[in-house]
């Protein structure tokens, strides 16, 4: 069973790998252009098995149908400083002749229920496996900084709870979503004048980068 599932999840890891390059390469292209890039960082990782199996059970997806409905096995996070960086982003992989976005959802013009603000595209992305060519489905989030440290604060939660929250915890979560909705207000409207120093700073000094 075990080789089973590390054979039908060997595309997908093959799918994250070479995502991840791609999209970090989108970032090395501004920055060599000395250009203000909408990518900060890029993340990427396979669903775990015991995560596919208990959201299949959770949505009545049978087994033999995961491939086809479940639609994060591959996921791919993008990170950016601004929320116009977003749109950007989006606008940079829709034109891309290598995949095939097939649903968006916007999730930060509409936020969900908890609190959650992010942008999802649900893609087709061709590998290329010695038995030929595969079309793998995954998702792709964009986010803020912000966005991105409230749900992984919140995701760490979701274990403690298993998803039940007590009133007073989800209240608090929907203010602190708010509070980080605020905070991306307030950047954007110094967007300018942050990135014209963050220009001066990355001529005078070295960068950490994730890879
Ligand atoms: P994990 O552990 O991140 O893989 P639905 O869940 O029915 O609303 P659907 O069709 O599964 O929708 O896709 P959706 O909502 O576009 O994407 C689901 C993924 O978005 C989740 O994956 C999370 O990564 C993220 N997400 C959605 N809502 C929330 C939220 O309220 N809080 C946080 N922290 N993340 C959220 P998984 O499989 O749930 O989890």
């Amino acid at each position: 069973m075990e080789k089973e599932w590390e054979l039908f999840l060997a595309p997908y890891e093959q799918a994250v790998g070479e995502m991840k390059v791609k999209l970090r390469g989108i970032r090395k292209q501004f920055r060599e252009q000395n250009k203000h890039t909408p990518i900060e960082f890029v993340t990427g990782r396979v669903k775990p098995v015991d995560s596919i199996l208990t959201k299949a059970a959770l949505r009545n997806i049978p087994v033999e149908r995961i491939e086809e409905e479940m639609q994060d096995i591959a996921g791919l996070r993008i990170m950016c400083q601004f929320v116009e960086d977003i749109r950007q982003v989006v606008d940079i992989i829709r034109n891309r002749k290598d995949l095939q976005i097939i649903q968006e959802r916007d999730y930060i013009t509409n936020k969900k229920e908890s609190g959650y603000r992010s942008y999802h595209l649900v893609i087709e992305y061709p590998v290329q496996l010695i038995t030929g060519e595969k079309k793998i489905l995954a998702e792709i989030q964009i986010r803020t900084l912000a966005m991105n440290f409230w749900a992984t604060i919140e995701h760490s939660l979701n274990y403690k709870y298993q998803g039940v929250f007590p009133e007073e915890m989800k209240e608090r979560l929907q203010r602190a979503a708010e509070a980080a909705y605020q905070l991306d207000e307030e950047m954007s409207t110094i967007r300018e004048e942050i990135q014209e120093a963050q220009h001066l700073f990355s001529h005078g000094r070295g960068k950490f980068q994730d890879n």
